[in-house]
C-alpha cells in the first residue's frame, strides 16, 4: 500500500464545518479518495487506535477529544502519498506549521489540530484496515 495514506478529519474541524473545504483541499492536492466515511469512535476505539501513545501524557486528553464528535475517516491514494500528504498538514502544532498547509489554515491548537495523517506506509495500512474492510474501498 505504498501508494496509500490515511487521515481522519478530527471532531472540532468537523463541528465548525471544515470538512467540505479539508478534503477540496486534499483532492486538489492530487489525492484520490479510495474510502471516506464520518463515524464517532467510542473511547475504546479512540484508545486502540491511537495505542501507540499511551505512555505520553497527552493520551487520555487525546482519546477523549478523538471520541467526543464525530470524525470523517479517509482513505487516500498518490505517489508517495505519506510524505507529500505530512507535508500538506503541516507541522502537529499548528503555531509552527507552515503557511498554506492544511493545519496552518484549519487547526485550534497542539491537540485540536484538524487532521490526522499517517506516519509510514506501515501505519498507513493498519490505520486504513482498523477503519474499513476491503468492501468499502475504491
Ligand atoms: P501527528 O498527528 O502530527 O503525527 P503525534 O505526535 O503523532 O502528531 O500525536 C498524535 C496527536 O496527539 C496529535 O495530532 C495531536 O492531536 C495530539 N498531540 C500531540 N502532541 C500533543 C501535546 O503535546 N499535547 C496535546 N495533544 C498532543
Ligand atoms: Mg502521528
Amino acid at each position: 500500500m505504498e501508494n496509500r495514506t490515511f487521515t481522519m478529519v478530527k471532531p472540532e474541524a468537523v463541528q465548525q464545518g471544515n470538512t467540505g473545504s479539508i478534503l477540496k483541499m486534499i483532492e486538489e492536492n492530487g489525492f484520490r479518495i479510495v474510502a471516506l466515511k464520518k463515524v464517532q469512535l467510542t473511547t475504546a476505539r479512540a484508545g486502540l487506535f491511537y495505542e501507540v501513545h499511551k505512555e505520553r501524557p497527552f493520551y487520555g486528553e487525546l482519546v477523549d477529544y478523538m471520541s467526543s464528535g464525530p470524525i470523517v475517516a479517509v482513505i487516500l491514494e498518490k505517489e508517495n502519498a505519506v510524505a507529500d500528504f505530512r507535508a500538506l498538514i503541516g507541522a502537529t502544532d499548528p503555531a509552527d506549521a507552515e503557511d498554506g498547509t492544511i493545519r496552518k489554515l484549519f487547526a485550534e491548537s497542539k491537540s485540536k489540530n484538524a487532521v490526522h495523517g499517517s506516519d509510514s506506509d506501515e501505519n498507513a495500512q493498519l490505520e486504513s484496515d482498523f477503519h474499513f474492510n476491503i468492501e468499502e474501498q475504491f
